[in-house]
């Protein structure tokens, strides 16, 4: 049986630039991504994804104003964890983005996404996202640098 663990992403859009982060340490290290983590038990979700922001590059959101935007499950071959991670955007928030333990953040614009150096995943998705698209996404790994299989779509309710 699966264990399904609940995540959030967020990304901070400024113009015709996305607020990445590079992470530091643990899961993803030396990646750039939005910014998230594990929802605790006693909060709901945007309570989660507007927490784990400000706790990562020190930028604040109002819950209220993040869109959800995607849903995504990871499963890695072998494994019998599911990722659910639900991902929100907005370009209403306050302060700048600073330095933290975790991530080091950084504006990119929208053309220059360092796919590279990101979840190969990222690649497949951020088209959507970048047009205003909701999705869904589902990704099968083998490790971590490996997509067995994957299917996306397009949805028009979250
Ligand atoms: P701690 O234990 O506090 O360091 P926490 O910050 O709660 O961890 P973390 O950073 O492990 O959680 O959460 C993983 C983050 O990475 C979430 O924002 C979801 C995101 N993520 C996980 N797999 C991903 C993938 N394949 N593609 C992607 N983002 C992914 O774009
Ligand atoms: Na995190
Ligand atoms: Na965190």
């Amino acid at each position: 049986m699966l264990v399904k663990k609940l995540f959030t992403l967020v990304f901070i859009n400024k113009e015709d630039q996305i607020l990445l982060g590079l992470k530091k340490r643990g899961f993803g290290v030396k990646k750039w991504n939005g910014f998230g983590g594990k929802v605790e038990p006693n909060e709901t979700i945007l309570e989660a994804a507007a927490r784990e922001l400000n706790e990562e590059c020190c930028v604040s959101v109002r819950p209220s104003d993040l869109k959800n935007i995607a849903h995504l499950e990871f499963t890695f071959e072998g494994q019998p964890m599911l990722m659910d991670v639900r991902v929100f955007s907005t370009n209403v928030f306050e302060g700048n983005p600073k330095e933290t333990e975790e991530m080091v953040p950084k504006w990119f614009k929208n053309t220059e996404v360092p796919f590279d150096d990101m979840w190969p995943d990222d690649r497949i998705w951020f088209p959507y996202m970048l047009q205003g698209k909701k999705f869904f996404g589902k990704f099968h790994y083998e490790g971590f640098d490996k997509i067995l299989n994957y299917k996306i779509e397009e949805i028009n309710c979250m």
